[in-house]
């Protein structure tokens, strides 16, 4: 299982990405089962509150899988990068509040993943990024979207054009993060009590209107064709290759 989940209380739940060896990277698999996942606590109504964390020590999620893209047609581009973007709305519109414990690598597809989740708590050493373009693609799980709805335009145009790499505390600064902690997973379950001892109706009544406030704009649709789009160039293959090989990818902008 690539997704490992259990209820820590009646009311709190703690979801796993769960392939450290892949610095738990996002393969269909993967996606496939937070879908099927997300379905059933969407039914479970003691659930209030879910907290989704990484496996391992290393990283929340580094992405999307590579290797599994580098293949991809622009048609299975789309379809992968459609799929993303409706179980991260499926996640981001889930009747609970759902907190990332960040606690390593949170880059590309695992960003867009924290980006869906209502709260982010990093640890000090996490980073962060949208490195997309040194493999000769864009985001393709919402970051186009969202990140711009929440650094604004000038900043994610800058992090998703450089592919940039920024620390915790660059992510506290922009907003990326709510909060820094030597323990995010227990700082997450600390809002979580919290969270949970309020008038849960209200909170969810609160979370539909806050989200309501920009869902309607969201291009996820427009995103993913763009990124389709991208693996109908070569430099798209120069640049997965060239990730797999472990060396530089020698773009020619075609
Ligand atoms: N996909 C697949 N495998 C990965 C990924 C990934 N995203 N990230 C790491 N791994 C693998 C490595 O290949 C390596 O495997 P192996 O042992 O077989 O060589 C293993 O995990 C450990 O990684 P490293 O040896 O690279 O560890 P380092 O500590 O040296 O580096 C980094 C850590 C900096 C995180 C590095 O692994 C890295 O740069 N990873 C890729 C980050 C990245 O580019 N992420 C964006 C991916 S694209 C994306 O997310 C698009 C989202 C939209 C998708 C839409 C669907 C179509």
């Amino acid at each position: 299982m690539n997704i490992f989940y259990e209820k820590i209380s009646n009311n709190i739940g703690l979801l796993k990405i769960n392939r450290p060896k892949h610095l738990n990277s996002l393969n269909k698999q993967t996606l496939k089962e937070l879908d099927n996942l997300i379905d059933d606590l969407k039914k479970d109504d003691d659930l209030l509150v879910l907290i989704i964390t990484g496996e391992g020590e290393k990283a929340f999620v580094a992405g999307a899988d590579i290797k599994e893209m580098k293949d991809m047609t622009s048609i299975e581009a789309l379809e992968f990068s459609k799929y993303g973007n409706e179980v991260f709305f499926k996640l981001e519109t889930l009747n609970k509040v759902v907190i990332a414990a960040i606690n390593g690598f949170c880059l590309g597809g695992g960003l867009e993943l924290a980006l869906a989740c209502d709260i982010r708590i990093s640890s000090k050493v996490s980073k962060f990024g949208q490195p997309e373009v040194n493999l000769g693609i864009i985001p393709g799980f919402g970051a186009t979207q969202r990140l711009t709805n929440i650094i604004g335009i000038s900043k994610a145009k800058q992090m998703i054009f450089t592919g940039d790499i920024i620390d915790a505390s660059e992510a506290l600064n922009l907003g990326i993060v709510n909060s820094i902690s030597d323990d995010p997973l227990s700082d997450a379950i600390k809002i979580a009590n919290k969270i949970t001892s309020k008038g849960f109706k209200a909170i969810i009544q609160a979370k539909k209107a806050i989200n309501l406030s920009y869902s309607k704009a969201l291009l996820l649709d427009y995103e993913s064709e763009c990124f389709a789009n991208c693996f109908s160039t070569k430099d798209q293959k120069e640049g997965m290759s060239a990730f797999i090989q472990k060396r530089i990818p020698q773009f020619e902008n075609k």
